[in-house]
């Protein structure tokens, strides 16, 4: 460390919703020296990267994805559509860092490129690829639960000379697919969302799937003003409703399939259908996740929607999706399966006939060329730890997060990780952040490490670090939670299992009230699980 290190209480990293809200609560709310560093020339995170077309969120409709903890901000933001798109929510975060000020503490394209704890100082040093050295108590890793693209690695694609984008690193000028023959690999919520609106404008679409995935229409709609209205004025009963629920803002039925014969249970899937969004599951039967002979008749009411909006049965039948519906992230839709009634997209199934190879201009499988212009990758993101090991800290003893995290993401409440003092990650491995409403699970994260940061200081301690006994418990109680449900039975980014070589390891939190209770009584049992340690200078607590 030198003279010039400048010195913080907190540095955040990233400058998405999560590191954003942090900043904000932490400076101003707690009065603390913080400073925000993100790679990216702005704020937003995901929503900075995740540019291309089509991109909306397909979490809980407007107003809902977004931040909740203040009625004023909830009242001023008109959101216009109930699925909104990506620059919109870019637009709202924008904003939110100008309302609140934030931008003079958060320096841009400026990536972190070591973390390193001092067990003397009990203080956190990191340094950036603009050379500069800083110094805080504190680290927040606000990084991203999907940063790291997966990029695949077939045979000859780096020879491919024409455009090639992947839709987590999509351009900020625009992209034009006019007159230009387009091959998209991936058919995730990414390529599901973007294939529809290439398809409007290409000369020739062609749909490299590995895996079929199940749809529903996300029936998009403007976002009438009193409707709107409807939900400002009922704000503090909906944000209980998603603090209770899991993030979902309404009440949902409880329904029990045994108590319906099966055509009462076929008009309620046909109306939940209608509805659109993620009715489908959380409102249809109790039980979908976890009952085989129900998820499978919902998933079986799904592939007979597919073979209806389909025109040509072998498209239809290449279409058909053969897991548990919902355990791979549910993928809301607005017109996927009718795009394949155009007569200028084309679908591949790399089941039957794999990619071999590519070459300058076009892509071979195994009994067919296909010549291409351009090569959009929607292959997804070495999901929630990679954007952890892109970090890679160094805690006690100089021990790499790589070196930790080798054959597990070991970690406690998915926050804090044994070996890694006064580091705290938000929506890490066995957080529910992928699965809870992101903005306001970030919020509540964010709430929760304030907390142990004040609860430190008020009793003179320099750290918090958790146990590895404690990192074994908690392992324990997630993978519980996520054995009774049928998750476990698929390959799924939730189980790192679309990254080849990555450990095998259920990543999130299935329970969101439930996870954030479990927060609520850690604290309350002042910080079990932890090593607290005295502040080893005077004043050296924030
Ligand atoms: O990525 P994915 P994504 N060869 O991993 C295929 C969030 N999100 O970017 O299923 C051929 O879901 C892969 O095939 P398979 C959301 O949480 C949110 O679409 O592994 N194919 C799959 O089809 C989402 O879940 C929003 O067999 C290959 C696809 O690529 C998460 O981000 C919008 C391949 C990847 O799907 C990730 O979604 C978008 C290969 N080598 C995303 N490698 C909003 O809310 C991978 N695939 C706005």
């Amino acid at each position: 460390m030198t003279d010039s290190t400048e010195q913080y209480d907190v540095i955040i990293i990233g400058s998405g919703f999560s590191g954003l809200y942090a900043l904000y609560h932490l400076r101003d709310k707690m009065g603390l020296k913080v400073r925000a560093f993100d790679g990216a020339g702005g704020v937003g995170g995901t929503w900075w990267y995740n540019r291309y077309p089509g991109a909306r969120v397909d979490a809980p409709s407007s107003p809902f994805y977004a931040y909740t903890f203040s009625k004023e901000l909830v009242d001023e933001w008109e959101w216009k559509e109930t699925q909104t798109p990506q620059a919109a929510v870019l637009a709202y975060l924008e904003h939110f860092a100008e309302r609140f000020d934030l931008l003079k503490d958060i320096r841009f394209e400026t990536w972190v490129t070591s973390a390193e704890y001092n067990e003397e100082a009990q203080r956190w040093t990191i340094q950036t690829d603009a050379g500069k050295t800083a110094s805080a108590q504190f680290l927040i890793c606000a990084v991203g639960a999907l940063f790291v693209a997966n990029m695949p690695d077939y045979p000859g694609i780096d020879d491919f000379t024409g455009e090639c984008y992947h839709t987590g690193r999509w351009p900020h000028d625009k992209v034009s697919f006019a007159g230009k023959r387009v091959g998209v690999i991936g058919t995730g919520s990414s390529g599901i969302q973007s294939i529809p609106e290439i398809a409007k404008e290409a000369e020739h679409v062609t749909v490299f799937q590995r895996t079929p995935q199940y749809s529903l229409p996300a029936r998009n709609r403007p976002l009438p003003a009193d409707e709107l209205a409807a939900y400002r004025a009922e704000w503090d009963e909906l944000r209980m409703s998603m603090c209770k629920r899991g993030g979902w803002p309404f009440e949902t039925k409880r329904r029990y399939a045994s108590e319906a014969s099966a055509e009462e249970r076929h008009a309620v899937y046909e109306e939940l259908w209608e509805t659109g969004g993620i009715h489908l599951l959380i409102n249809s039967y109790a039980g979908v996740m976890v009952d085989k002979d129900l998820n499978e008749e919902v998933s079986e009411f799904v592939r007979g929607k597919i073979r209806e909006i389909v025109e040509d049965p072998v498209t239809a039948e290449k279409l058909m999706p053969d897991y548990y519906i919902g355990t791979k992230r549910m993928i809301l839709d607005n017109g996927y399966f009718e795009t394949y009634n155009r007569d200028n997209v084309s679908l591949v199934d790399l089941h039957e006939n794999p990619i071999a190879k590519f070459t300058e201009s076009s892509v071979h499988t195994k009994s067919s060329e296909h010549p291409i212009d351009m090569l959009v990758l929607a292959t997804g993101f070495d999901a929630v730890s990679g954007s952890m090991l892109n970090l890679n800290p160094k805690g006690r003893g100089g021990i790499s997060l790589e070196e930790k995290w080798g054959g597990r993401f070991d970690n406690y409440l998915g926050a804090t990780i044994a070996g890694y003092p006064n580091l705290f990650m938000i929506h890490g491995p066995g957080s529910p952040g992928v699965f809870f409403t992101m903005p306001l699970g970030a919020e509540r994260t964010v709430d929760w490490i304030a907390n142990c940061i004040s609860y430190l200081s008020e009793n003179g301690l320099g750290s918090a670090e958790a146990t590895q006994d404690a990192e074994a418990s908690w392992d324990r109680e997630i993978n519980a939670i996520a054995d009774a449900t049928l998750y476990p039975e698929t390959n799924s980014w939730y189980m790192g299992a679309n990254i080849p070589g990555k450990p095998r390891q259920f990543l999130g939190h299935l329970r969101g009230s439930q996870y954030f209770d479990r927060l609520t009584e850690v604290a309350e049992k002042d910080y079990e699980g932890f090593v607290l340690e005295p502040a080893r200078i005077r004043g050296a607590s924030a």
